[in-house]
């Protein structure tokens, strides 16, 4: 396997950009320093203590915790959410394709010992949209532990991106996302990749905090994961990118009023501007998707 785009967190965003366009990741070496690291595991933990064992569908595996709406039960993630480097990445890969992004996903994926190989699998599968397609959703993978290949580092395979949704991997086709914690797999959300097996004695322990385009779904509904009275107390940026706000113009108002004014009390009785200029210019500049068939293809969860 071929070098990883492996980079300095002071590399900036240029190189990983173009890492990103070209091979779908980038991996970003020990960017959270040491005393958020201690912080973040140590908000997880009591979570992590509460979660049980043995997810009912087998794609999130047996020996694998996972618990979500972290913005709420890891005050850590919503610096982590808004690091100027992952949204400035986030600006140019899928700012192209949406007047606004937004988060996606929040989660803890701590896979245990003894656990094996999740499917391989493109996260936008979500989706009923045929591959390759311009970037749906970018994924951030940050290591809380050190990511080994013994211990359940993510697995993917680099290009993937670009293939169509037939095309399946080789073995020799899969990298690992081998970095010490602290460090952050970048890659946009068509990448094939699962979480690895754990042959160690330890877990591996990840933060996954996901960004989408601002006309998709969300994957995990910000709405309901944090309390309003708490998302209230947010900085404005963390409560837009949390669905308080346009994703373009007129989309997701509130009784025609703007989602951030109705969550902060400050709506007023008349209507909102839905469509302020900015906005308008944004939506304008988008890369318009050409839909120009379907096709009966499913959803590809591939054992590799
Ligand atoms: O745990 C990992 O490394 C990746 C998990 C994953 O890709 C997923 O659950 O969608
Ligand atoms: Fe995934």
């Amino acid at each position: 396997m071929a070098q990883l785009n492996t980079f300095d967190a002071d590399a900036g965003a240029d190189p990983l950009v173009a890492a990103i366009e070209r091979d779908g990741y980038a991996i970003v070496r020990e960017i959270l320093d040491p005393e958020t690291r201690a912080r973040l595991t140590g908000e997880l933990a009591p979570h992590l203590e509460a979660t049980a064992l043995g997810d009912p569908d087998a794609f999130f595996g047996q020996k694998t915790k996972r618990f979500g709406a972290l913005l709420s039960r890891c005050p850590t993630s919503r610096d982590m959410v808004v690091h100027p480097l992952v949204l400035e990445i986030a600006d140019r890969v899928l700012g192209p394709y949406c007047a606004r992004y937004q988060i996606h996903y929040t989660g803890v994926m701590h896979i245990e010992p003894g656990e094996s190989a999740q499917s391989m699998h493109r996260d936008t599968g979500l989706y009923p949209i045929q591959n390759p397609a311009p970037p749906l959703t970018l994924a951030t993978m940050w290591a809380v532990s050190d990511f080994s290949e013994e211990n359940g580092a993510t697995r993917f395979v680099p290009g993937s991106h670009r293939w169509p949704d037939a095309r399946v991997p080789t073995p020799e086709e899969i990298a690992v996302a081998e970095m010490p914690a602290g460090s952050l797999l970048i890659y946009v959300g068509s990448l094939i990749h699962g979480g690895g097996a754990n042959r160690s004695n330890a877990a591996r322990c990840g933060v996954a905090l996901h960004y989408c385009l601002g006309w998709l779904r969300q994957e995990e509904n910000q709405y309901l994961a944090v309390p309003m009275e708490e998302a209230r107390t947010f900085p404005h940026r963390l409560q837009c990118l949390m669905g308080y706000d346009l994703g373009t113009v007129n989309l997701g108002f509130v009784d025609h009023k703007h989602p951030n004014d109705v969550l902060n009390g400050t709506a007023g009785e008349q209507a909102g501007v839905l469509g302020p200029q900015e906005l308008m210019d944004a939506d304008n500049a988008i890369q318009r998707f050409r839909i120009d068939g379907t096709e009966a293809i499913g959803r590809a969860r591939m054992k590799v």
